[in-house]
């Protein structure tokens, strides 16, 4: 088969207010040094690195040793890349220019989904200027921050669309069809538009009549089909947090994961120096250097703390939820030998890549390599020896080689 998958990488977007922790969330998961500061528009330019899901590899039940080439297996758990995209904080009004505007939300088009980190302890004003912690309703952040994302969304859409109207109305092209292309640069599929015009009645309605509400409506419910959001609700380790992320897991639900971004990159900064033994996304951390002076180590016992309370730093479950939750994305291990689980070259369970929850087969073939594709015959389940026919669904943490006609 094929040599190195060269797929493209599920992209996240890390957006909210200014002085949150975006930058702070982005460095723990990327552990790219970037600029964080306690105050508002510390970033101008976004940050782009690679994040990673974390799963259970397979090979402690496959008893293999693997070799990972596009991924990362630490003690039997599985580092899968994601692309993260750290950008500039949003304030009330961004989309009509106010703070940097909204031009930089650009740089989230084909984000498939976005991490919106809230400063839950409340310490920032909706600007994001450092208040006193408690001060600000979090939930007030959520609202505003979805609805300005919807408004830069509206502003694409408003853009020709006297022009749009005339091309529906009078010239008789296809609703849908025409939507598609203006939304083209923003990843969102025809059938999407599609349900959303029909569910809200709009399908039938000539462009020229849509009122604001209209526009707004339907807007708001493509943004959450097309860029659904996790909520990191940050700064965890400030006691004020306490009540407001309890209160946001209850009125916001399972999409809310309390997170300490400064917590985790304080203990990927000391694992990386090997002051401590700590696998990204563990719920505990185990010291491991001796005579740390005291002051080192009376933070890592408040972080060692604030874990055993929420049950880990959140970051890593944040980016999970996000990809395997939200965005039902399964992880796939391809091979080219399904009995000894290898590469071309020998390598044993090297890469491992990330699809949509519904790909078949064939659609993993084409995600591979469109060469694959063209030749795809059949599939086997590495792990059963089963056959699996081209429109067979893929499962997460499948292992499948896909066979060939020469
Ligand atoms: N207590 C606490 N502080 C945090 C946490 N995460 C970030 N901070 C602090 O919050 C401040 C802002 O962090 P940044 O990461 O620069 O925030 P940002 O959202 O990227 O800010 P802008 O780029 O200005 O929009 C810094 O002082 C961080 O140290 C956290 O989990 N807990
Ligand atoms: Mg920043």
């Amino acid at each position: 088969m094929h040599g190195m998958v060269t797929q493209s990488l599920p992209q996240v977007g890390v957006v909210g207010k200014p002085n949150v922790g975006k930058s702070t969330f982005f460095a723990a998961a990327t552990m790219i040094d970037v600029k964080i500061a306690p105050y508002p528009f510390t970033t101008v330019e976004p940050n782009v690195g690679i994040g990673h899901v974390r799963i259970k590899c397979v090979c402690t039940e496959l008893g293999v040793r693997d070799d990972p080439r596009n991924s990362i297996c630490l003690e039997g758990n599985r580092l899968v890349p994601v692309e993260l995209i750290d950008v500039a904080g949003l304030v009330p009004g961004a989309w009509q220019g106010r703070g940097l505007g909204n031009q930089f939300l650009d740089h989230l088009r084909r984000a498939s989904a976005l991490i919106h980190v809230v400063d839950a302890s409340g310490g920032t004003d909706e600007e994001g200027r450092l208040a006193r912690p408690g001060s600000r309703d979090p939930m007030l952040d959520v609202e505003f921050l979805e609805g300005e994302v919807t408004m830069w969304m509206i502003q694409i859409m408003r853009k020709d669309w006297d022009k749009m109207a005339r091309l529906v109305d009078y010239a008789k092209k296809p609703l849908v069809g025409v939507l598609y292309d203006h939304l083209s640069g923003l990843g969102i599929s025809e059938a999407v538009i599609s349900a959303t015009l029909v569910e809200l009645g709009l399908d039938k309605k000539p462009l020229h009549s849509w009122s604001e509400d209209d526009l707004r409506q339907f807007m708001g419910l493509l943004r959450s089909r097309s860029k659904p959001m996790v909520i990191a609700a940050n700064k965890i380790d400030v006691p004020e947090a306490e009540d407001n992320v309890k209160r946001m897991m209850k009125e916001l639900g399972d999409r809310v994961i309390p997170t300490s971004a400064e917590a985790e990159l304080a203990l990927r900064k000391a694992a990386g120096k090997g002051l401590v033994k700590y696998i990204p996304g563990d719920p505990s951390f185990e010291v491991v250097a001796r005579d740390l002076p005291q002051a080192q180590r009376a933070a890592l016992d408040r972080i060692a703390d604030l874990m055993r309370r929420w049950g880990g730093t959140g970051v890593v479950q944040a980016i999970n939820k996000t990809v395997l939750g939200v965005l039902g994305m399964v992880a796939v291990y391809p091979v080219a030998d399904e009995k000894r689980f290898t590469d071309t070259e020998g390598r044993v369970l090297p890469d491992v890549v990330l699809v949509p929850g519904d790909y078949t087969v064939l659609d993993l073939a084409k995600s591979i390599h469109s060469d694959v594709a063209s030749k795809a015959m059949f599939a086997i389940d590495a792990v059963s020896g089963r056959r699996l026919g081209l429109d067979a669904k893929v499962w997460h943490r499948a292992v499948i080689r896909i066979v060939t006609s020469k």
